[in-house]
């Protein structure tokens, strides 16, 4: 990996159904820490997917009559669409089905073997489909004769077959040592707690491979046993680098990857399994795996057997990507499960965007378009007040880049908002129209202070909001060149006279 270089990542995603929430609240976190690195002046790679193969995409396909590539070809470009809709910024977009990925999968599970990781037995024990995971008989309640899984709730099965382990028993005082020197591998911290318990109560054998059907990559040399199909999906971060070919400029420049974005659900395929493998096959694990809450409505996980679902293609159309961007990230706190609804969305776009950061543009624009022929010039005679504004903002944005480093969303949007309310305030309490007639320096003044910290905001909530605010820094005429992180850091960094252009209205409240 190379300094500069970030390498980011969504989960990918089980083509079995149509794309929800929850996928859309991961890609978007992805997306967000894609764009606020490439502001930073990283150079980024930001990967999603499909990850196609397994079980449950072959019942899927059955039950949609269709042979399993098929039906992955459709659903998977379902998914390529939804991430346009998202507007998500990823440099690739990759599904297990393809070749490079066969390659690489291939060449991990022969690193395996020859490290002495692999031997054959017979899997005797549960299995869910649904989260393609086997459980202990400890994680094992039964409700109406039919088993499920403590942890997910969904139902289990029994399953009996010869398979393939992975001797993941042996990697538990190395990944204890290696969550101990990499402190921050696995963040929120209460996650990495909850891994580390995991794994000091001891570590079974994995079975990293099924008989009992054929939907998947084959294990080489050996045809009736397909690879699990997690060792096979997590692979993906690598095959999407050229890996194998570790000289292959992509994998050079982004190995190890900088952050795998994952639900909590996942974190145990992460953050114990994934280091496991790489360890194993001597190739550096990733850096960071922050696994966010689940999207809730009501108390329960928003999913379609519950009938709880928001749809976001719906809400997208209906509110805009712009909105539910915003809300996502604003609303559901770092790292735990957020609560959310039609009346939240709409009271967050009303309060945050159309009322504070929307106003204050709208207002700061139409006052310079009607009074000062889109022009303002100003002096170094600054005010108290003016003084006031700019350290006020110098405290709030301190700490930003540290919340983007540990993945705070919130926080970091938080601030950020609070510098638009405190700037809405200034410019109410400082009355420019009042003194047109009276101190056109002052006024001068004021507006051009208001401007500034417009700049700023917008550039630092373009992570978030990226088509907003870019119409607001095309409308100041900012140089594209400039519209970094870095040039926010200079003294006066909009030039004496700003030039405006006319800025449509940002958002529309709603009633
Ligand atoms: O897990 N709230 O795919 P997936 C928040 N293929 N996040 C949610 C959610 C909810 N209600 N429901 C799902 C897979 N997610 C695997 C990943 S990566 C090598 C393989 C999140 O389509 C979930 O936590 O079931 C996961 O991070 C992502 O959506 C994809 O889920």
């Amino acid at each position: 990996m190379k300094k500069d270089n970030f390498y980011i990542t969504t989960p990918i995603y089980y083509p079995s159904g149509e794309p929800h929430m929850g996928h859309a609240y991961s890609s978007i976190i992805a997306d967000v820490f894609a764009r606020y690195k490439r502001n930073c002046n990283y150079n980024v790679f930001f990967l999603t997917g499909t990850d196609e193969h397994g079980l449950k995409i072959q019942k899927a396909a059955k039950k949609n009559g269709l042979e399993p590539l098929a039906f992955c070809d459709k659903i998977s470009k379902v998914f390529k669409e939804f991430s346009k809709k998202l507007n998500l910024s990823n440099n690739d977009f990759i599904r297990t089905t393809e070749k490079r990925h066969y390659l690489a999968v291939n060449d991990l599970w022969k690193k395996l073997v020859k490290s002495g990781d692999i031997y054959l037995s017979k899997y005797k024990g549960w299995y869910s489909v649904s989260d393609e995971a086997y459980y202990n008989t400890d994680e094992i309640v039964e409700k109406n004769g039919k088993k499920f899984s403590t942890f997910s709730g969904s139902q289990v099965e029994w399953v009996e077959e010869e398979s393939f382990f992975f001797k993941l028993s042996s990697w538990q005082e190395k990944l204890l040592q290696f969550y101990e020197k990499n402190e921050k591998f696995i963040l929120p911290i209460s996650r990495k707690n909850e891994v580390v318990n995991f794994v000091k109560s001891g570590l079974k054998d994995l079975s990293v491979s099924r008989t009992s059907f054929s939907w998947g990559i084959k294990v080489p040399d050996n045809n009736k046993h397909v690879i699990y199909v997690w060792l096979d999906a997590l692979t993906n971060y690598l095959s999407a680098l050229n890996y194998p070919n570790i000289k292959d400029k992509l994998y050079n420049d982004f190995w190890p990857a900088s952050l795998h974005v994952i639900g909590k659900d996942i974190l145990r395929f992460h953050a114990i399994y994934w280091p496991a493998f790489l360890l194993a096959a001597q190739i550096e694990p990733p850096n960071r795996v922050f696994g966010h809450g689940w999207i809730l409505s009501g108390d329960e996980k928003m999913s379609k057997s519950k009938g709880n679902i928001l749809n976001p293609i719906e809400i997208i159309d209906k509110y805009g990507i712009e909105e539910l961007r915003y809300y996502l990230m604003k609303e559901v706190s770092h790292g735990s499960d957020g609560n959310i609804s039609l009346k939240s969305l709409e009271n967050c776009i009303n309060s945050d965007l159309a009322n504070n950061y929307g106003n204050l543009c709208q207002r700061v624009f139409s006052f310079v378009r009607n009074n000062c022929d889109n022009k303002v010039v100003n002096s170094d005679n600054l005010s108290d007040s003016d003084k006031k504004l700019i350290e006020q903002t110098k405290f709030l944005t301190k700490n930003l880049d540290g919340f983007m480093n540990d993945q705070n969303l919130n926080s970091y949007i938080k601030s950020v908002i609070d510098i638009s309310f405190l700037t809405n305030k200034y410019v109410n309490d400082e009355e420019p129209w009042k003194l047109k007639k009276t101190n056109i320096e002052k006024m001068n003044n004021i507006l051009h202070l208001a401007l500034e910290q417009i700049a700023k905001i917008s550039m630092l909530l373009n992570p978030i909001i990226p088509k907003t605010s870019t119409k607001v820094l095309d409308a100041l005429n900012i140089d594209k060149n400039l519209r970094n992180l870095k040039f926010l850091e200079r003294k006066n960094f909009l030039n004496k006279k700003i030039n405006i252009n006319e800025l449509e209205i940002l958002f529309k409240k709603i009633n």
